[in-house]
């Protein structure tokens, strides 16, 4: 419809948003029945960590926007949150440093989403339960049956698939990850990587590569919900469950799996120091003047033209800072292969290969997220779910 016939025009849409209200609202009745009591009090919570009722509203508010969803659906962001501990969720560690669960759970300015985290309902966590051995791979299988086809798997690492697999193995019985991997996956209602090894390989698939590793989806063949960076920000994870929860399916992915809301546009396009880009004044070396005047990145490595995510809108620390901020350039940590692509990463890419100097930033960005840029309206809402036809 020609957006020039403006009541029509807002009619429609009002129409679509209501619909999608009560969508939303029939979900969460589903909810209300079929998963267990929420486990944990977030109100309790935030208020014992000094976070007031008006906070709360306030981090509705722009978590609604975030999602890029009206403001009337803010009571049902509220809603969702209170319900985060009745989603069942199994959280596996593959090939990784854990800096991912460290960054979420030992903030030391946590936000209300490190606080949402909290409350998550976590079946199975390597890094925090004190089960091990032959106890937590019964509780492991105890979970998944429970939940079946009910939980979230959560998974942080990549796959090694050198030596059959054998590069990694846990527990008792020896398993291989590959094979954890698609036991667990085989049964969860979706299944999210969380940071860029699970994602896409990331350092673990860095060249050499000697184990052959590899991003998840790649290992065993599933359709996976990526949320990249290295380590991710909290915000991009809990409001892609947020999503769930509201509407029983997981957000608009681009073609590299990752929730377009958070990863639909570059480091560059939020960048404060974007003005002086456009100005051509750039830091030169490190400690230089322009360095002291907070000036552009990019011709000491700043990957931000050629990098799809949100630091510089949501940061991190409770919105304190984020690497440009702090002063240093992005290295593209929500990239596929960033550390072999992005490099060397505190100078400039190969003007050789990428066209030359600034002015070639466009083509770089095309050359190199040409996949995500291609892919961004190709998935459809609930690409992240488990396809009925994967290995
Ligand atoms: Fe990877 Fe996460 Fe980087 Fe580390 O688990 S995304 S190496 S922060 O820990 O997987
Ligand atoms: Fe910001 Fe980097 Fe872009 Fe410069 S090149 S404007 S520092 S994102
Ligand atoms: Fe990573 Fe760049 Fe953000 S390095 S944390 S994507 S600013």
């Amino acid at each position: 419809m020609a957006k020039g016939n403006n009541s029509e025009y807002k009619k429609m849409i009002d129409k679509q948003y209501k619909d999608l209200m009560k969508h939303c609202q029939l979900h969460m009745e589903e909810i209300e029945k079929n998963l267990p009591e929420p486990k944990e009090d977030l109100h309790e919570l935030l208020k014992e960590r000094g976070f007031s009722r008006r906070d709360f509203v306030k981090w509705t508010s722009a978590m609604t926007a975030a999602l890029m969803l009206p403001p009337i659906f803010r009571p049902m962001v509220a809603k969702a949150a209170e319900s985060f501990s009745r989603l069942p969720v199994v959280w596996l560690h593959f090939a990784e440093c854990t800096g991912c669960s460290e960054a979420f759970l030992r903030s030391s300015y946590p936000n209300v989403d490190d606080i949402l985290l909290e409350t998550i309902s976590l079946e199975y966590h390597e890094t925090l339960m004190a089960a091990s051995g032959y106890q937590a791979e019964e509780n492991l299988e105890k979970a998944v049956k429970d939940f079946s086809g009910k939980f979230i798997c959560v998974i942080e690492g990549g796959l090694p698939r050198g030596l059959n697999g054998k590069y990694l193995t846990l527990g008792p019985k020896g398993k291989t990850g590959i094979q954890v991997a698609r036991e667990v996956t085989s049964k969860a209602a979706a299944v999210v990587c969380i940071g860029s090894c699970s994602a896409f390989g990331n350092i673990q698939s860095a060249k050499p590569n000697p184990t052959d590793a590899v991003g998840i989806s790649k290992a065993i063949g599933i359709s996976t919900v990526n949320i990249a960076g290295c380590p991710p920000n909290s915000v991009n994870f809990t409001g892609t469950l947020l999503h769930y929860l509201m509407f029983g399916s997981l957000p608009a992915l681009d073609g590299l799996g990752r929730p377009v809301w958070a990863y639909g546009k570059r480091i560059h396009d939020y960048c404060e120091r974007r003005p002086h880009y456009d100005a051509s004044e750039f830091v030169e070396e490190w400690g230089d003047k322009g360095a002291l005047k907070g000036w552009c990145l990019y011709k000491v490595g700043c990957k931000g033209p050629y990098t799809y995510a949100n630091c510089g809108k949501v940061r991190f620390n409770d919105g304190i800072s984020w690497p440009i901020m702090a002063g240093h350039g992005c290295i593209g940590c929500t990239e596929p292969g960033f550390w072999d692509t992005m490099a060397p990463l505190e100078k400039p890419l190969d003007e050789k290969t990428y066209g030359g100097g600034e002015r070639t930033v466009d083509n770089i960005g095309i050359a190199l997220t040409g996949a995500a840029v291609a892919g961004v309206a190709a998935h459809a809402i609930a690409s992240g779910i488990r396809h009925k036809g994967d290995k």
